[in-house]
């Protein structure tokens, strides 16, 4: 409440300053003016952002961006290029512009605490989405809204088991990983090798970061290529990186899909369209639409209202055949 009466009295100051010197100034910066230069009840969010690093990156931030509109929330939005000193700077200009709730999606899970706490020190909640972080202190913030990152390699590698049930041969996976120290990586790995791990045919023999990028996977795929000529499995942790793969097996002469099948996660559309097409052969749904949840969330922890410290998003898996369905009425 402190921020809404220095809030009035500044908006006074402000407005007789603006009044005798006859022009209008926009708040701006979102500080003791008023919330971000609007009305003195509209809520302003900084939200720092991992980057823009895939498909379902890009998908997320319009999600955001769109629900902040709807919710007539002021979004004040960073982009920190994968880069978490990028996200630590904006998180502490957040603070410096007083800004009323901070979210953002934490690129890898570690080395938050010093922040937040500052963050908690000025008052100012904070929501994680996306991604979590791996603190003990769970004051730090108030929500996480996100995807089930275990589950979502146990759905990957319960489809393999079911795949290879009436084989006893070697299953040979390689697996290009998401982003190193990463939620999603870290969890997405754990969750694939707990299924797999019940029978022994099953054998990853190469295992390595493509950071979520198609670039990088198909590079990383090139390699696993080159040192392993039998592969018969790709499990991707997402759809980008699978992409990548499928050029570098269809530059090596083999058929995606058939010589090597590959497991991805996300179901963007370009992952959707390579799995209708017969290049991939599951895909585990990771939803990006993360928008109209994480406004609500917003609302109720400004107005103090409690929330559920998880919100675990709701989503699905695609074969070939669900894909084709799918494809004409997917939002992203
Ligand atoms: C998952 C998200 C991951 C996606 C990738 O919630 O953090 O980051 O699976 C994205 O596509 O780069």
């Amino acid at each position: 409440m402190l921020r809404r009466i220095s809030a009035l009295v500044l908006a006074g100051l402000t407005a007789f300053a603006v009044a005798s010197c006859g022009s209008e100034s926009g708040g701006g910066t979102g500080g003791d003016a008023g919330a971000g230069g609007g009305t003195d009840d509209t809520i302003v969010m900084g939200f720092s952002q991992v980057g823009a690093e895939s498909g379902w990156r890009t998908a997320n931030t319009k999600s955001v961006q769109e629900s902040a509109k709807a919710a007539g929330i002021e979004l004040k939005f960073s982009d920190a290029q994968q880069r978490q000193e990028n996200q630590i700077k904006a998180i502490r200009s957040f603070i410096q512009q007083r800004v009323d709730v901070i979210a953002f999606s934490p690129v890898v899970e570690s080395g938050w605490d010093p922040v937040l706490n500052e963050a908690k020190n000025a008052k100012i909640p904070v929501i994680l989405t996306d991604r979590a972080v791996d603190s003990q202190d769970t004051s730090l913030y108030k929500s996480f809204l996100g995807s089930d990152f275990i589950e979502e390699g146990k759905k990957a590698g319960q489809w393999l088991v079911e795949e290879y049930k009436d084989s006893s041969d070697t299953v040979n996976i390689v697996e290009l990983q998401g982003t190193t120290g990463s939620a999603p990586a870290n969890d997405r790995k754990a969750g694939f090798a707990e299924v797999i791990q019940a029978d022994a045919k099953f054998k990853i023999i190469a295992s390595q970061t493509g950071d979520f990028t198609r670039a990088k996977g198909k590079e990383v795929m090139e390699a696993f290529l080159k040192s392993n000529p039998d592969i018969d499995v790709l499990y991707a942790h997402n759809d980008d990186m699978g992409l990548g793969a499928i050029e570098a097996i269809e530059g090596a002469g083999k058929v995606p899909g058939k010589d090597i099948k590959i497991i991805t996660v996300d179901a963007v559309k370009d992952g959707m369209q390579a799995l209708a097409d017969g290049k991939i052969n599951y895909i585990v749904e990771c939803s990006p639409l993360l928008g109209p949840q994480l406004m609500d969330l917003a609302k109720k922890v400004v107005a103090g209202e409690e929330v559920p410290t998880r919100v675990v998003t709701e989503e699905t898996t695609f074969t070939q055949e669900q894909a084709k369905e799918a494809l004409p009425s997917r939002q992203y």
